[in-house]
């Protein structure tokens, strides 16, 4: 039996629903306003959530017609973000813990880093950054692993109203270098080397390579976290350690404007290089420290857990601004879930109690893969929710979080939402929604999703259709454009289908009104749980003299979702060989990080194309997918007879 169209229904449990802070009244109360009111609806959200020094009197002034899109939500209204996240809960909880720190090697010992304490270092992290000549609207690019200096930092640029710019650790020197150029960054920010499973990554020297290809007035800022040996350019580098050890304790806030940009996030699409996503400082802190509190039914006292990575958007809004905002308390893990063993997760929340946990599907089906054994070793009793990001959950990794994780009693939120949104879009609420696996289930307040024909671009209006997603009305945590390039974010989001907002997935409603997330519709892959624009592979595979042509496509995999298959032609005087392959996975990985590394490569002496020379990708698709009896129409390509010869090579069989 098909579960998705007739699965098997979770309502909360009595117990949760008397404690939660929405009940599922409560739910379609407050949603109906928010869609009929939303001045009303936000301008008191923002009143009650925020402190800010000048209060907004416009709460809303958006458009999204293309040709002149433009989304400001609390416009003249003044604060400070990092007043938001620190300043404001130091009286009152000055004392309790605002980070606590597991590091890599579960020998090392946990930091617990108070909001007191949090307040001093971001201070004297704003005064580094003040020395090094940042100034408010400065972009500042934050290449560290998952440590606290990477909080710091980005609360740091927060204070002084410089837009940072996190980029994953995981990314190679040319990535990074691609993105300090973008932006236009002033200060690089880094580490000596990055433990992460044992193993150590040379973040400076990463830094070193990427800053060869940028600018010589970018200062590198270098955090010694490992003491690792690294060279050292005198007049360019900047020991951050020594350096706050020696500035004031103390950095005023710098008062910001509500649509001042907050940070930059780089992010795939299906065309050209990554864009870089802008949000804003009032409307993106809104809808980060709502959804956190609310999604999570995060209540005060709580510990929470999200184990995204920084470099992410979700280590942006779950790990740093939403519970921080919150007065929370944050877990930020540097590690791996497997590392020392399959156990590490379940280990972590026995050892700091934790309350809600928040994960990707590609790591709950490697962890499903090790068998039930290292979970059951672990007390998990503290655990209240349990969350997923990234992807759609399949079934089988669902239940097994279910019945291991949650041993049958813990609300499942599955959350979807994009770099683009700022937080959560459709979601469950735990005390609210009744779940069904694989569903996303519904939108959260303010947010009006649609599902639109995908060719006539026509809203169905039935409860029950299938087309691809689009929202209607703007939120507060939309992106507000892409870095330096306005017109290419309305080209992007707004000009597929008129008048909505359209990022790239397809999707299902069926008879309650649940959507079911069914994945890209553009050539955007999901690897575990990191997009990777089809483009950004296929440029880095030409790049290579060997390589004369490349396409690249997403096939299932059992563990990453969906893997890398590259189809390569070689030019004319090359033989393939296995250590090609090796050296072209290698190239990928060089050039853009181990993440964009194909799985599968093809050799193709010709790849199938229209006469007019387009790649079909769709043929490719399917070929990679396995699935070639049902290939379509091929009857407008130039030399059909390719298909045949890549049917009979194919890697995935
Ligand atoms: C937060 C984040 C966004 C893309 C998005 C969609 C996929 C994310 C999902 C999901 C199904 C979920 N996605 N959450 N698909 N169910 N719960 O992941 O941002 O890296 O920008 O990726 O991820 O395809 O369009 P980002």
């Amino acid at each position: 039996m098909n579960e998705a169209s007739n699965p098997k229904i979770y309502p909360p449990s009595n117990d949760f629903v008397a404690k939660a802070h929405v009940g599922a009244e409560t739910y379609e109360t407050m949603y109906k306003a928010s869609i009929e009111d939303p001045e009303s609806f936000w301008g008191e959200q923002a009143k009650t959530r925020l402190d800010w020094i000048e209060s907004f009197t416009k709460v809303k002034d958006a458009d999204f017609t293309l040709g002149k899109v433009k989304i400001k939500w609390f416009e003249d209204g003044v604060l400070n973000v990092a007043y938001n996240c620190i300043d404001r809960h130091l009286e009152e909880r000055g004392d309790q813990t605002a980070i606590i720190f597991e590091p890599d090697e579960p020998g090392d010992g946990a930091q617990h880093i108070t909001y007191r304490e949090l307040h001093e270092k971001v201070c004297r992290f704003a005064n580094v950054l003040l020395a090094q000549g940042v100034m408010r609207g400065d972009r500042v690019v934050i290449y560290l692993p998952m440590i606290p200096e990477a909080a710091y930092a980005m609360l740091a640029c927060a204070r002084i109203g410089a837009i940072h710019s996190v980029v994953f650790a995981g990314f190679s020197p040319d990535a990074l270098a691609n993105r300090i150029n973008d932006c236009q960054a002033k200060v690089v920010i880094t580490a000596d080397t990055a433990p992460r499973g044992g193993r150590r990554t040379a973040l400076k020297s990463n830094t070193d390579a990427a800053l060869l290809h940028c600018s010589d007035k970018v200062r590198c800022l270098v955090v010694k976290h490992t003491g690792d040996q690294t060279t050292w350019i005198q007049d360019r580098d900047v020991d951050v350690k020594a350096m706050m050890a020696e500035v004031a304790p103390d950095c005023p806030i710098r008062p910001m404007g509500a649509e001042d940009p907050l940070f930059i996030l780089y992010t795939s699409g299906s065309t050209g290089k990554p864009k870089g996503v802008v949000h804003s400082s009032g409307g993106y802190l809104l809808y980060a420290a709502m959804t956190q509190e609310l999604t999570f039914d995060y209540h005060d006292g709580d510990v929470f857990w999200c184990g995204a990575d920084v470099g992410w958007v979700t280590g942006h809004t779950y790990i740093i601004y939403g519970p921080l905002a919150n007065g929370a308390t944050t877990l930020m893990f540097e590690g791996v879930p497997t590392y020392p063993d399959a156990s590490r997760f379940w280990q972590v929340i026995e050892k700091h109690k934790v309350n809600q946990f928040y994960t990707a599907p590609t790591a709950i089906r490697a962890l499903m893969g090790q068998g039930t054994k290292f979970v059951e070793g672990s007390d998990l009793s503290s655990l209240k929710v349990l969350g997923t990001v990234g992807e759609p959950i399949n079934p089988e990794a669902w239940n097994w979080y279910n019945d291991n994780v949650g041993k049958g009693k813990l609300p499942i939120v599955d959350t979807w939402w994009q770099t683009e949104t700022g937080g959560h879009m459709i979601t469950p609420l735990p005390g609210a929604t009744a779940t069904k696996p694989g569903s996303a289930t519904k939108p959260f307040f303010g947010v009006q999703p649609v599902v639109l024909d995908a060719t006539s671009g026509k809203e169905i209006e039935e409860t029950q259709a299938e087309g691809v997603l689009a929202i209607k009305q703007s939120w507060p945590g939309q992106m507000r454009t892409v870095w330096g390039d306005h017109e290419r974010f309305e080209k992007t989001y707004f000009s597929d289908y008129k008048g909505y907002y359209f990022a790239g997935d397809g999707c299902r409603r069926d008879a309650d009104g649940y959507y079911w997330i069914t994945g890209r519709v553009d050539d955007v892959i999901n690897v575990s749980g990191h997009r990777m624009g089809t483009a950004e592979v296929e440029s880095a595979l030409v790049a290579h003299a060997k390589v004369a042509e490349a396409a690249v496509v997403g096939y299932p995999h059992e563990v990453k979702g969906q893997g890398i298959y590259a189809y390569v032609t070689l030019m004319n005087d090359v033989e393939p060989s296995d250590e090609l392959r090796k050296e072209l996975e290698g190239w990928v990985r060089n050039e853009i990080g181990p993440i964009a590394k194909p799985d599968l490569i093809q050799w193709a002496p010709g790849l199938p194309k229209t006469r007019s020379g387009k790649i079909m990708r769709r043929i490719l698709r399917k070929i990679a997918e396995n699935d070639y009896g049902a290939l379509g129409d091929t009857s407008t390509l130039a030399d059909p007879s390719v298909v045949d010869e890549l049917i009979e090579n194919r890697m995935n069989k």
